[in-house]
C-alpha cells in the first residue's frame, strides 16, 4: 500500500465514522480553499503487539521516521511523532499509547482481552491502522468502568484504530490565514469547539498554534443496544517559522494534553 492509499483509506474512515469533519471540509472548499493536512494522529494502548513502535512501522516503510517523543504524565500516555524524511508535503504523524500498568488490574486484563481478539491476519499489516475496534462486541458496561477510569481507554474501546483526527494546516489556507479567522469560520458555521486550556492552545513564541472542535456523537452498538458516544474531532494548525527560517515541525505537550480532551465526555 502506497502512501496516498493508505492516507485515502483512512480519510474515508474518518468522514464515515465523523461526517462532521467531512461537512468542514466542505465548507473550507465551498470557501475556495485547499485543504492539506497537518497530521493526523492514532490511539493505542502499550502491548507490544500493538504499541506505538508498532503501529509506527507501517508509515516507517513509506519513508517517515520519528521525530519527537511526548510524556503526558496525568493522563498515562506517551507519544511519538514522525515526519516524512524526504517529502515535507506528507503530513505529519502523531502516534500516542496509553501506559496500562498505571492503571487498575481490570484495565489492564480488558486491553490485553482486545489485543487478544484482533485476528492474527491484521497484526503487522497496515490496514490494522484503520480496522476500527477490531475486538469488538463491544459491551456498555466495560466501556463504562474502562471510562471511569480513563477517557482515552474507553475511547480506545469503543473506536480502535482509526485516524483519531486529521488536521487542516492553516499555513497553507489563502483567506482563512490564521487560527482566529479560522475559529470565527467554524463558530458562524455552528461547530463547537474544544475550549479546554482556551479556544487556541499554543502561541506564535511557541511556533505552533492549535484549535479543534468537539467531538460529536455518533451511534455506537454494544451487546445491551445502541448508544450515542463522543467520537472524533477536527483540528486546526498554525506553524510559526524558527530562527534559522525553517518552520517549526513539531508538537507541544501542553497543548497536545489539551486536545486529548476533544474526545472527552467529562468535558
Ligand atoms: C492526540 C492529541 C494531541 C496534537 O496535535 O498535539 C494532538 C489525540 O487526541 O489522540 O493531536
Ligand atoms: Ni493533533
Amino acid at each position: 500500500m502506497n502512501a496516498s492509499e493508505l492516507f485515502n483509506n483512512l480519510w474515508d474512515q474518518y468522514v464515515k465514522e465523523s461526517p462532521e469533519a467531512l461537512e468542514i471540509y466542505n465548507k473550507f472548499v465551498e470557501f475556495g480553499e485547499e485543504v492539506i493536512n497537518d497530521h493526523i494522529a492514532f490511539r493505542t494502548f502499550d502491548d507490544p503487539r500493538i504499541n506505538v513502535e508498532q503501529l509506527a512501522i507501517h508509515f516507517e516503510k513509506l519513508g517517515y521516521e520519528v521525530k519527537g517523543e511526548y510524556v503526558f504524565e496525568s493522563k498515562c500516555l506517551r507519544a511519538k511523532h514522525f515526519e516524512h524524511k524526504t517529502d515535507p508535503k506528507q503530513p505529519k504523524v502523531f502516534i500516542s499509547e496509553l501506559t496500562t500498568s498505571k492503571f487498575s488490574q481490570y484495565l489492564q486484563d480488558k486491553a490485553k482481552e482486545c489485543v487478544e481478539r484482533i485476528p492474527q491476519a491484521f497484526l503487522g499489516t497496515p490496514e490494522l491502522l484503520y480496522s476500527g475496534a477490531i475486538w469488538a462486541d463491544l459491551d456498555y458496561e466495560v466501556y463504562q468502568k474502562l471510562l471511569a477510569e480513563s477517557e482515552y481507554a474507553a475511547w480506545l474501546y469503543v473506536f480502535g484504530f482509526r485516524a483519531n483526527h486529521f488536521t487542516v494546516y492553516i499555513n497553507e489556507l489563502k483567506k482563512l490565514d490564521t487560527i482566529e479567522k479560522v475559529n470565527e469560520f467554524l463558530k458562524e458555521n455552528g461547530f463547537t469547539l474544544n475550549t479546554a486550556g482556551g479556544e487556541i492552545k499554543g502561541t506564535p513564541e511557541e511556533l505552533l498554534e492549535q484549535s479543534s472542535t468537539m467531538a460529536n456523537k455518533v451511534p455506537v452498538k454494544f451487546s445491551q443496544g445502541t448508544y450515542e458516544i463522543l467520537n472524533s474531532f477536527y483540528e486546526f494548525a498554525k506553524r510559526y517559522p524558527q530562527t534559522d527560517g525553517s518552520i517549526y515541525q513539531g508538537f507541544i505537550a501542553k497543548s497536545a494534553d489539551k486536545l486529548f480532551e476533544s474526545t472527552y465526555v467529562g468535558g
